[in-house]
């Protein structure tokens, strides 16, 4: 269904003169993405006990997405999926990466940024990775930490290497960890290699306890995934470590400010250990968990700021999203689960992080361009594989790419700017198995995996039975209609499996 009329900016580009055409050409692009961010976890997408006005004033004054999806239910295969073009479950090894995982996109491939650096842009990545970095068998953590973000299209990186509970806990700003004192170098294992204290052994000093996994090395009083020596001095401060990224976010656009750019702010919030600042302590009711969301909130406001200030609002895309569905316990005791309340953090849409069903990943996405979109909310299907295309097309690049590359991507510049709702014909979605959606129809491939990931308390949508779902009536995927619908079922899957074979 059309939400919104279409006007948006192919009429303004239309009827406008060669001048004001030039200068809607390549608009700055700043991507935020949120880690483990549910499609309820927003005001806009309907949460009240967690204040977003930042993000939804953004939504208010752009465009909202009902239908749009992040490739995986998890971070590592959701990101390169994202930088590349394809899909994830093509590749070997591009599932969540461990802390020594050596990089996993090859050097000079073609990717969103290197897309967007052949284009005149400036490009920069402040944040989460996961992607792995150096060569195998692991990055030399005290020497070049390379390849990485710079050696596939990235002019600058300030990274947190992996995620914010696996070692190590360092900051890397191009090629070497931040502030490391090379009397004191970093080296990472997956088992304790000196006897150092460990979640397990000193349970009583943590100051946030851990549920599952996540009690190798103590870091800033929280155990993490695996050991880490060294580097005492460049280790971060979870609560410091937002401020730290938009110190970064802010520094890349002061210093491009006169010429175009591409920022991927690539934050931690809301993946665990949730530990935001001081200032977001106590902002909802819903503890570590939507403080961090607000914490997120406060950091797209500062982002806006910034480009407010430097009078490159008005010119600059802003996309909002999540690389996977919500999870309330992911290894640490934050309280997430008792303090939930009636909050629904994957809104209406049934299970969440590491989930076939659409809680996985369904995401919020929502798009901005000050004065250039028409408000509203598309309902159009559309996937972040498509990001790739599609902002090589609003970056306006004649960059000739062989069909090898961004082999996944389609091209949704007028979805994305609202000039049309009409999106994909289908979207692919990984978790344990493959899903298809296409139009209304949501079909789970049988497979012999878990139905509940009991640690996380999370139903995880396996079943050794084909799944068939009507959205539109059960968008919580209540009902298999599998035996009831045979022909629709066989039509699903046959489009699955030419997608799979492509
Ligand atoms: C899992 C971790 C989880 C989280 C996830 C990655 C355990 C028991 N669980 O293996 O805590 O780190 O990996 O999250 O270790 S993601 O958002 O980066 O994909
Ligand atoms: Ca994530």
């Amino acid at each position: 269904m059309i939400r919104f009329i279409v006007l948006g900016i192919a009429c303004i580009l239309m009827v406008c003169s060669p001048a004001l055409a030039a200068e809607l050409d390549q608009p700055n692009i700043v991507l935020i993405y949120g880690d483990d961010i549910g499609y309820g976890d927003l005001g806009c997408y309907g949460a009240t006990g967690i204040p977003t006005p930042n993000i939804d004033q953004l939504a208010a004054e752009g465009l909202r997405f009902s239908s749009a999806y992040c490739t995986s239910a998890t971070c590592t295969p959701s990101r390169y999926s994202l930088l590349t073009g394809e899909y994830a479950w093509r590749r070997e090894g591009t599932g969540i990466a461990p802390p020594n995982s050596p990089a996993l996109i090859e050097s000079g491939r073609t990717t969103l940024a290197s897309i967007l650096k052949k284009s005149g842009y400036s490009t920069g990545i402040v944040g989460k990775w996961h992607l792995g970095l150096g060569k195998p068998p692991k990055p030399d953590w005290s020497g070049l930490i390379k390849p990485g973000p710079l050696e596939i299209g990235f002019d600058y990186c300030f990274l947190m290497p992996t995620t914010n509970d696996r070692v190590p806990c360092v900051y890397v700003e191009n090629h070497q960890i931040v502030g490391l004192d090379p009397k004191d170098p970093v080296d990472v294992f997956m088992k304790n290699p000196d006897g150092q204290p460990s979640g397990q052994t000193h349970r009583e000093v943590l100051k946030m306890d851990w549920s599952h996994g996540h009690y190798d090395s103590i870091v800033n009083g929280i155990s993490r995934i695996g050991f880490m020596v060294g580097g005492h001095d460049a280790r971060w401060v979870d609560e410091d470590m937002s401020d730290v990224f938009i110190s970064k976010a802010k520094e890349f656009i002061d210093q491009n400010s006169d010429q175009r750019f591409f920022l991927y702010f690539s934050s931690q919030s809301i993946h665990v250990p949730r530990a935001p600042n001081s200032r977001f302590v106590g902002s909802t009711h819903h503890g570590p968990r939507g403080d961090a969301v607000v914490e997120f909130d406060s950091c797209v406001g500062e982002i806006v700021d910034t480009l407010r200030d430097h009078g490159i609002l008005d010119n600059t895309l802003l996309l909002i999203t999540s690389d996977n569905g919500p999870v309330l316990d992911d290894g640490y005791q934050d309280q997430a689960e008792e303090k939930l309340g009636a909050h629904k953090p994957a809104g209406p849409f049934r299970g969440g992080k590491y989930s076939n069903f659409e809680g996985g990943t369904r995401v919020p996405l929502i798009v901005s361009w000050p004065g250039r979109l028409q408000p509203g909310v598309s309902d159009a299907l559309i996937s972040q594989i498509d990001f790739a295309a599609t902002l090589k097309t609003i970056a306006n690049s004649n960059m000739e790419i062989g069909s090898s590359a961004i082999p996944d991507s389609l091209d949704l510049s007028k979805v994305l700017l609202g000039v049309t709702s009409s999106g994909r014909d289908y979207v692919v979605e990984h978790a344990g198995s493959l899903s298809i959606r296409k139009g209304d129809w949501k079909y789970i491939e049988p497979s012999s995996g878990p139905a509940m990931n009991l640690d996380t308390n999370t139903e995880l949508g396996n079943s050794q039975k084909p799944q068939l779902y009507n959205l539109a009536n059960d968008p919580g995927e209540s009902k298999n209609l599998a035996p009831d619908f045979p022909t629709q079922l066989a039509e699903m899957q046959k489009v699955l499996a030419e997608i799979r074979d492509s």
